[in-house]
C-alpha cells in the first residue's frame, strides 16, 4: 500500500510540474522540410514574468571559415548575443537593420562586448570584407520559439497550457510573418501539432569570392 501511496503522491507532483504542453510544428517550402525557419508562439495571456534585460546566458554566432554559424539564431528579446571569430583573419560584422543597428570593426577572437538584442525584430548581419557571410538574428518578443532542423521540425517542448498566436518566420518567406498566424490552443499535458507550407523568395545569396588555385569556393 505504501508504495502504491507513493508512486500515486510521485503522479501528482508530476503532473503539477508538468502542467504545460508541447508544440510541435513541420515547415516545408515546395513540398521539401524547410531548415532555419522559427517557430514564435505568444500567449493570448502572456506571464507577467519576462523581463527584457535580464536573460543571462551567453549566446553565441561563430565566424568559422568566413561563415556565420548559425544562419539563423532565434533569442528573446533581452538576450546579449556574442559574435567569437574563429578565423586567423579579421571580420568586422556590422547590422544596418531597425531592430538593431551595430558595428565590430575588425577583430579576431572574441570582441570587446557581447551585442545586447533589445527590440523585437529582425537583424540582418553582414561582414564589411566578406560580403557572402550573412546571418539573421530573429529577436523574439514572446520567450516560446523554436528554429526548425534539416528535418522542417520545430518543438517548442514546455508552454504553460492555454491559447497561442503561432507564426513562422524565415529570410526568405515570401509575404508577411503576421500573414502565417494561427490560433491554437496547447493542452496541459501532451502534444500538439501544427504544420506550414509556405513559399520561398529565390536566393539572392551572393555567392563565396573563388580561391585562387582552387576550384568552386
Ligand atoms: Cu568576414
Amino acid at each position: 500500500m505504501l508504495r502504491i501511496a507513493g508512486t500515486l503522491c510521485a503522479g501528482l507532483l508530476l503532473a503539477t510540474a508538468v502542467s504545460a504542453g508541447e508544440l510541435r510544428a513541420q515547415v516545408s517550402a515546395g513540398g521539401r522540410p524547410l531548415a532555419d525557419a522559427v517557430v514564435v508562439a505568444s500567449a493570448e495571456a502572456p506571464p507577467a514574468t519576462t523581463q527584457a534585460g535580464t536573460k543571462t546566458s551567453t549566446i553565441i554566432i561563430d565566424q568559422v571559415n568566413k561563415e556565420f554559424i548559425p544562419y539563423v539564431l532565434p533569442v528573446e528579446a533581452g538576450t546579449s548575443v556574442n559574435f567569437p571569430n574563429r578565423d586567423n583573419i579579421r571580420h568586422h560584422v556590422y547590422s544596418f537593420s531597425p531592430a538593431k543597428q551595430f558595428e565590430l570593426p575588425l577583430y579576431i577572437g572574441d570582441p570587446a562586448a557581447p551585442v545586447l538584442f533589445d527590440k523585437p525584430g529582425v537583424v540582418v548581419l553582414g561582414c564589411n570584407i566578406h560580403d557572402w557571410m550573412i546571418a539573421y538574428v530573429y529577436v523574439s518578443d514572446s520567450p516560446y520559439y523554436a528554429r526548425t532542423g534539416a528535418d522542417g521540425t520545430a518543438t517548442l517542448p514546455t508552454l504553460p497550457a492555454g491559447r497561442y498566436t503561432v507564426r513562422v518566420w524565415h529570410p526568405r518567406l515570401d509575404g508577411s510573418e503576421a500573414a502565417t498566424a494561427k490560433q491554437l490552443a496547447v493542452p496541459a499535458q501532451g502534444t500538439v501539432e501544427t504544420a506550414w507550407e509556405i513559399t520561398l523568395k529565390p536566393d539572392f545569396r551572393i555567392p563565396r569570392a573563388p580561391i585562387p588555385g582552387q576550384g568552386g569556393y
